[in-house]
């Protein structure tokens, strides 16, 4: 087990929820991660804890995918106001903004606030009276219910496990970043009935043509730069930022920056090699995400090699200070390739 007293703490809490009403909110847009994990809090609190009532929000759109999972797993999303309820759980949140069209309900409810998450703080830490249950050396959230579940003594039911088994599967790059407590957590997992290919096939999505079209452009509009040992490519689309950036990346380079015009300002997504994580210590939620975000009026966060930010700024100008921000943390000038 990764860390027994924070599983400790959020078992102590989901088990002071009896008889109350619970919603559960993910980030925007949801992941594998983050559904799999509310589902498994739904399932505890309402059949081992006793809740009076457990709904799940998902702000903004859907992912293709989180639609896919919440089909598989039967899980329903609530698409209205959280209305009243003892307590949130905030699920896989990064930051508070993510909570998109529902910060404002949560942040003026009247019921305890509690976190669930596995990615670094937000800079200013979460608002006085919040409960947070976060650490970092979890690789996802649906590891540490695992954690949870055994701290619980709950026997996690075949769909349970497959929830968490995708969780994990994802947010680990498809098992790419998973080290031996990760590995013995889906050994786990499987041998409660897990079928890894199986699941994996219920949730993959074929690629719509918006997307293809979105990361064929972006590799046309790409800019190159070497700095050192070091290549980071930076493109703009209007549109799948993230899979863009992911796809860059996949071409050769180290770091990827992509930018779109995001309501009135600019989303920026990024990504990085673990290669050039372990080697630089630059972390892109950290040290890129955050620090764009914040100097341009927006926010921003997420994981080592794994980032995004909101600017109220052009496209361009938050690409421009990626860039100036990635200078000074390698101490040198880059030059275009
Ligand atoms: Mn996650």
């Amino acid at each position: 087990m990764r860390d027994r007293a924070l599983a400790e703490g959020l078992c102590r809490f989901l088990s002071s929820m009896k008889g109350k009403r619970v919603a559960i909110v993910t980030h925007v847009g949801g992941d594998a991660d983050a559904v799999g994990a509310a589902y498994v809090i739904k399932r505890i609190l309402e059949e081992i804890v006793g809740c009076a009532g457990v709904s799940v929000h998902v702000p903004e759109e859907l992912s293709a995918q989180v639609r896919a999972m919440a089909g598989y797993l039967k899980l329903e999303i609530e698409s209205g106001a959280i209305g009243d309820v003892d307590a949130v759980v905030l699920v896989d949140i990064g930051s508070l903004e993510q909570a998109g069209e529902y910060l404002e309900e949560v942040m003026g409810a009247n019921a305890s606030v509690c976190v669930v998450d596995h990615h670094a703080p937000p800079k200013d830490g979460y608002p006085k009276g919040f409960m947070v249950f976060a650490s970092e050396s979890y690789r996802s959230v649906c590891e540490l219910m695992v954690d949870v579940a055994e701290v619980m003594g709950v026997k996690l039911d075949r769909s349970e496990a497959e929830a968490l088994f995708l969780g994990i599967y994802y947010d680990t790059a498809r098992l790419s970043i998973a080290d031996q407590e990760v590995m013995g957590k889906v050994c786990e997992l499987v041998r409660l009935g897990v079928n890894p290919s199986r699941s994996i096939q219920s949730v993959e999505v074929p690629m719509d043509i918006s997307e293809r079209i979105a990361r064929l452009k972006g590799a046309m509009r790409m800019s190159v730069y070497r700095i050192g040992e070091w290549l980071v490519a930076t493109s703009k689309v209007s549109s799948f930022q993230a899979p863009v950036a992911r796809a860059l990346l996949s071409l050769g380079c180290h770091v990827s920056i992509v930018a779109g015009e995001y309501g009135d300002g600019a989303a920026v997504s990024m990504r990085s090699q673990q290669d050039f994580f372990s080697k630089t210590g630059i972390n892109l939620g950290r040290d890129l995400a955050q620090v764009v975000g914040a100097r341009l009026g927006g926010y921003g966060g997420g994981h080592s090699t794994a980032a995004r930010a909101y600017c109220r700024s052009t496209p361009d100008r938050a690409i421009e200070l990626c860039l100036s921000l990635l200078e000074s943390l390698l101490g040198g000038k880059l030059s275009t390739v």
